[in-house]
């Protein structure tokens, strides 16, 4: 194993000694390694991203007041992701090279990246539902913004403008046709962070990246078990946590396919998340519950926006793993709002029916 691992580990009190440290998942954001200890005893060692996550020890308070209060309503481990301290009992090591954290491993679970069957979306619906309700008396002032502006829709056209006036690696004349999508929808992008500020909204505590391999099941009897990455937890609105599972999970292609005839949005799995959502957080009010369409909507186009920034500012924030993949991912994300609006009034009836 090496010494450099070795040496970070070293810092924080788990069960036994380390013996590997692999990399391990498919996170775009942090560095993610699987540690296995001489006692058999396993853990997440992640790389905290500090270009995206400015303030880390800020974040790191965020995590720390999530996990304890979820402990106080939920005595299950495997239930609630587990900070591992410090020796000197900080929730995060600061090295040289970084920024460090340690997680208990969730055992018996699986983390998928598209549901293998309608089941295991609707328990992702349950456990991302549950999250919202239980945090529902956490104070949701006291939690800092870990990205100003993250699910602000406006926001996102607004970068999107300044890499296309940029236009840093040569990029923009390739991208007309998704530029030219992306601006036909421009105006609507403000609707719902406008109605939060009208009061129409309420802000709630939301995970804000509620894609399926953000949740874990059980391997045995494949429910839901516990939600985990929990960087983006913030002040939001219930629509972004609800769009941001549709886009990802009710999709019949990933978010990295190349032949865009695969990709649809599937009504099945819709009305699937929405029924498992809405019957864990049963808390939301009728304007809220109107607006979970929208919110399916305006996430997938914002992430879309954000691939397509991101391309044409040459790959800075999501990590890539071909030529173009940033593109191809804008391209899906287009496709699937493109279908969204084909489907639009059934994705209103489904809501409406539940
Ligand atoms: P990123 O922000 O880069 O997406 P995540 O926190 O989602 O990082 O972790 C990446 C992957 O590592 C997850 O999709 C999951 O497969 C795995 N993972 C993370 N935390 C745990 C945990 N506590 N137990 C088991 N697997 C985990
Ligand atoms: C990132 O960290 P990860 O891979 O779960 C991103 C999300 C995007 C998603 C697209 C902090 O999520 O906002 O929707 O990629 N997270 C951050 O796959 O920007
Ligand atoms: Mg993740």
């Amino acid at each position: 194993m090496d010494q450099r691992f070795q040496i970070i580990l070293a810092n924080f009190r788990l069960e036994g000694t380390p013996v590997s440290c692999e990399r391990y998942g498919f996170g775009h954001i942090n560095e993610t390694y699987l540690v296995v200890t001489d006692v058999s005893h396993r853990y997440i060692l992640q790389k905290i991203n500090n270009h995206v996550f400015q303030d880390v020890p800020a974040l790191m308070q965020n995590i720390s007041a999530v996990t304890a209060f979820l402990k106080t309503q939920e005595a299950d481990p495997r239930r609630v992701l587990q900070l591992i301290p410090t020796t000197e009992n900080s929730s995060f090591l600061e090295n040289s090279d970084g920024f460090w954290r340690v997680y208990d491993f969730i055992e018996d679970s699986i983390c998928l990246q598209l549901p293998e069957v309608p089941e295991d979306f609707y328990e992702s619906a349950v456990a991302f539902g549950r999250f919202q309700q239980m945090l529902g008396a956490f104070p949701a002032e006291t939690l800092h913004e870990t990205i100003l502006n993250f699910h602000n829709t406006a926001d996102r056209y607004r970068q999107l403008h300044i890499a296309i006036q940029n236009d840093a690696v040569g990029r923009l004349s390739s991208v007309q046709q998704e530029i030219d999508f992306a601006l036909a929808r421009e105006a609507e992008a403000g609707t719902l962070v406008d109605m939060q500020k009208k009061g129409l909204l309420p802000l709630r505590v939301t995970h804000n990246d509620t894609k399926l391999n953000n949740v874990m099941l059980d391997s045995t009897t494949r429910k839901a078990l516990c939600v985990i990455d929990l960087d983006t937890v913030m002040p939001g609105l219930s629509a972004y946590d609800f769009g941001d599972s549709i886009r990802f999970g009710a999709a019949t292609a990933g978010e990295d396919e190349t032949d865009l005839s695969k990709m649809e949005m599937s009504l099945e799995l819709f009305q699937v998340y929405a029924t498992g959502f809405l019957s864990a957080c049963p808390g939301l009010t009728k304007t809220e519950k109107e607006v979970l369409p929208l919110g399916a909507k305006l996430m997938t186009l914002e992430c879309g926006v954000r691939f397509l920034t991101d391309y044409l500012n040459g790959d800075k924030y999501f990590s890539i793993h071909r030529e173009n993949h940033n593109l191809d991912r804008c391209r899906t994300q287009f496709k699937l709002v493109a279908d969204m609006e084909n489907k639009w009034e059934q994705m209103q009836h489904i809501i409406q029916s539940i």
